[in-house]
């Protein structure tokens, strides 16, 4: 039995991660949707029906709880999948709700890809959080998480990019920055560059995993002594998604095709 995440592409990883290290004995069955990335700008069905398929699949290879390590597939999918799956399912949110506490000014910044944002889930997140403690504002970043498939990470591009998402959201008063898609994880260290103590910068893959370990359900204990095992597969090319994991992902693994 394993714990399946997935993604529409490497943006699960940091979140694997953070599983892998806080659950170390467990196996993660890792699948990145490549041939149909990105899912921020499919239509709701679209991204329902690959979550359902990749789910199924998931579950046919044994796992036993899912983290559907996307923003912007949580937002459409996980209430479909809830529906039709009875394992425990984790999404991924933006964190605003911490990211408010945090702030000084009661202004928080949420990147996110275009789906999130005109999202219903999302704009009810932020209109109960926002009325609550403060106002959330957001930016949809259309390039980004694409920019950060094809593993430009740092340089003049991407800090350019990000610069131009995140200061609209700075000149309306925001003091923290959410990362509101898994993938924004590998760009925060540019954020944080670029902007210094001032601003805070969030992500969630902590928050996810700690969610997951609350309602593992027990089937899927391994033996303590075990040390989990970590397979990877992708519906694009194997041999990127190889290359792509080299650069993102801490061990030499192999790569399977769903
Ligand atoms: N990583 C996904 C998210 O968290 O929203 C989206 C990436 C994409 O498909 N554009």
């Amino acid at each position: 039995s394993s714990i399946g995440i997935f993604d529409s592409g490497v943006g699960g990883l940091a979140i694997a991660q953070q599983v892998r290290q806080l659950l170390p004995q467990y196996d993660i069955h890792y699948v990145a949707d490549s041939g149909f990335m990105p899912y921020g700008d499919k239509s709701p069905e679209q991204v329902i029906s690959r979550c359902s398929r990749i789910t199924s699949y998931l579950c046919e290879h044994g796992a036993s709880a899912i983290v559907l390590a996307c923003n912007t597939a949580t937002m459409a999918a996980i209430d479909t999948l809830r529906a039709q799956f009875t394992l425990p399912i984790v999404g991924v949110e933006p964190g605003v709700k911490p990211a408010l506490s945090l702030s000084k000014t009661k202004v928080v910044g949420v990147l996110a890809t275009p789906n999130t944002v005109a999202s219903p889930r999302f704009i009810q997140l932020c209109q109960r959080q926002g009325e609550a403690s403060g106002r959330i504002i957001f930016q949809p970043c259309p390039e980004l998480a694409g920019t950060i498939e094809q593993l430009q990470l740092s340089g003049k591009k991407v800090e350019q990019l990000l610069h131009s998402y995140a200061q609209p959201l700075i000149d309306q008063g925001a003091d923290v920055l959410v990362m509101g898609c898994t993938h924004y994880a590998f760009i925060a260290p540019v954020l944080r560059k670029l902007y210094g103590p001032h601003i805070d910068v969030l992500t969630t893959e902590q928050a996810v995993a700690l969610q997951l370990q609350r309602c593992l359900p027990s089937q899927a204990i391994n033996p303590a002594s075990k040390v989990g095992e970590a397979r990877f597969a992708t519906s694009a090319c194997p041999d990127y998604f190889h290359h792509q994991l080299r650069c993102l992902w801490p061990q030499n693994v192999s790569t399977e095709v769903i």
